[in-house]
């Protein structure tokens, strides 16, 4: 469950936040394919529970009520239409998969949820999946609130409730059943793995039983015998109870220290430099490059949840945030994923953005809008699309032509300009220091001219913006003032004239 089955050649997810079935499908023709995107992280497709007070917020869609596929993206025939058209494009969907949980415990009985299923927090009954109060973990709970009150214990961490979410238990057969049975039908429609939602919040042994479970991919998409690609959600800091490490033998891990330190690099806190990303990786006690996850920012941290706090780089920086995502891209550790967010109004008071909760561009009945695409490519209606920024999307060609040639040239000034070459197929040179940088250095690439993909493209056999002449002897001169807009170069074999 490491492989990502992505098309050959293509290396970098998406995560789509919130978005409908039907734009995603239009993005994977329209965008994802011609830019070489390996696949997109969807929003829970699952039934959840619907909530007014906040009004609809986002985080509504981690309040699973069923496993019918309905939600604010669309319904199910949506679902499956979007599977298969990115599918027969060559880009993959997986899935945001909640196992730990259903709703909230205080929520009560009725009908407000996006399928109109029925439930009654106070019996632990769900009729439309069969639980009752038996699938889930009380007895085994034993703080006074029924909460996970302390991350030093593991059996709290694993058996209690999150944020009062009823807290299923994944050692009873039938909860196994019907969570692989949820897996195992959108294995049949065509996605090609999983995000694990709060996976530290279950036992190693559970998940790894219920991934047992799972069916081989559907051979309509991709060749016989290939397993579903699984990402885990842990967040691991260092000093709690569970690591990280307990559910490498399971598949990939989100490594969480990867967004904190990046954010606290580019931005110079810490006495943080550059020039210390020389052995970025392993080298920062980041977990296997093969079993790692990255990303600068995820739907929870770019909002002051989950991890990292203020040291998290997102779109509301974008200049320190396109560094950060194109330092990422093209550094060969880790399987990067990158975020495409939605505004919302973000609004600090003491510290605290009293607007996290916001949900997606929505219509007044709650409908997501859809995602409009303005004449310079660029996303309407309050859709972010980071992956469509310039730097970002050309980065994500980067990392393709560099595929698994190795991190090649490194050279820094001791601060924060630094410069790293993958094998002879791309490099790229940052300034991040507060003056200019002006250097010849060893690209380590054939010569001859090539396109900057930071400050324009490779369009039609020309560069429309800077290009880069290398010599020779691999011999290149750099020239990159600090006050650029972005103060980074960036050159490949797919974009050379
Ligand atoms: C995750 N990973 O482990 C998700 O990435 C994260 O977004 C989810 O939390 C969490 N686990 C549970 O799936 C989000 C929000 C929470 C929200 C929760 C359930 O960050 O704030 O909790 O989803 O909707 C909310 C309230 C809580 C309340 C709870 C239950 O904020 O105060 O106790 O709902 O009613
Ligand atoms: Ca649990």
């Amino acid at each position: 469950q490491w492989d990502t089955n992505a098309v050959p050649g293509r290396t970098t997810i998406v995560h789509l936040f919130e978005w409908r079935w039907n734009d995603i499908a239009d993005e994977c023709e329209r965008w994802l394919n011609p830019n070489g995107f390996a696949g997109v992280q969807v929003s829970p497709p699952n039934e959840n529970l619907i909530i007014t007070d906040p009004w609809r917020p986002w985080w509504e869609r981690y309040q699973p009520i069923s496993y019918k596929l309905c939600s604010r993206s669309g319904s199910e025939e949506e679902f499956k239409k979007m599977v298969k058209k990115c599918n027969n494009v060559g880009v993959r969907i997986y899935v945001d998969a909640i196992l730990n949980h259903m709703c909230g415990a205080g929520v009560g009985s009725g009908m407000a949820s996006t399928c109109g299923s029925s439930f009654d927090t106070n019996k632990e009954s769900f009729p439309s999946v069969g639980y009752s109060n038996l699938d889930f973990n009380d007895a085994k709970c034993h703080t006074a609130s029924g909460n996970i009150e302390s991350y030093q214990d593991k059996y709290q961490v694993r058996n209690c409730r999150l944020v009062s979410l009823l807290d299923l238990s994944q050692d009873m057969d039938y909860v196994r059943d019907m969570l692989a049975q949820y897996l195992n039908r959108l294995i049949d429609i065509g996605v090609a793995g999983f995000r694990l939602d709060a996976v530290k919040h279950m036992w190693p042994g559970d998940v790894q039983a219920i991934i047992g479970r799972l069916k081989n991919l559907n051979t309509d998409f991709f060749p016989s015998g290939s397993r579903p690609f699984v990402y885990q959600e842990v967040i691991d800091q260092g000093g709690e109870a569970v690591s990280s490490s307990e559910y490498l033998n399971i598949g990939y891990v989100t490594e969480f220290k990867y967004s904190i330190n990046i954010g606290t690099v580019i931005r110079k806190w810490n006495g943080q430099k550059m020039a210390y990303l020389r052995n970025w990786g392993e080298g920062w006690a980041f977990m296997p490059s093969t079993s790692a996850l990255v990303f600068v920012d995820n739907h929870d941290n770019q909002r002051g949840s989950g991890a990292g706090g203020k040291a998290v780089l997102t779109f509301w920086d974008s200049r320190l945030y396109k560094m950060a995502v194109a330092f990422t891209l093209a550094h060969p550790y880790g399987q990067p994923r990158i975020m495409s967010s939605f505004h919302w109004n973000r609004y600090f008071i003491d510290g605290k953005d009293i607007n996290d909760w916001q949900g997606p561009p929505s219509n007044s009945n709650g409908s997501t809008k859809p995602v409009t695409i303005n004449s310079d490519l660029t996303c309407g209606n309050d859709w972010i699309c980071e992956h469509r920024w310039r730097q970002i999307k050309n980065m994500v060609a980067f990392r393709n032509a560099a595929g698994s040639s190795d991190l090649q040239n490194w050279w820094d000034n001791g601060n924060n300009q630094v410069a790293f070459g993958r094998g002879n197929r791309g490099f790229v040179v940052f300034n991040n220091d507060d003056r200019v940088l002006d250097m010849w250095i060893q690209t380590g690439l054939a010569a001859g001219t090539y396109c900057d993909i930071i400050s324009g493209d490779f369009m039609e056999g020309q560069c429309t913006a800077g290009s880069v002449l290398v010599e020779s002897n691999g011999m290149a001169h750099f020239h990159i003032e600090s006050w650029a807009e972005d103060p980074m170069i960036a050159i490949h074999v797919n974009a050379k004239l």
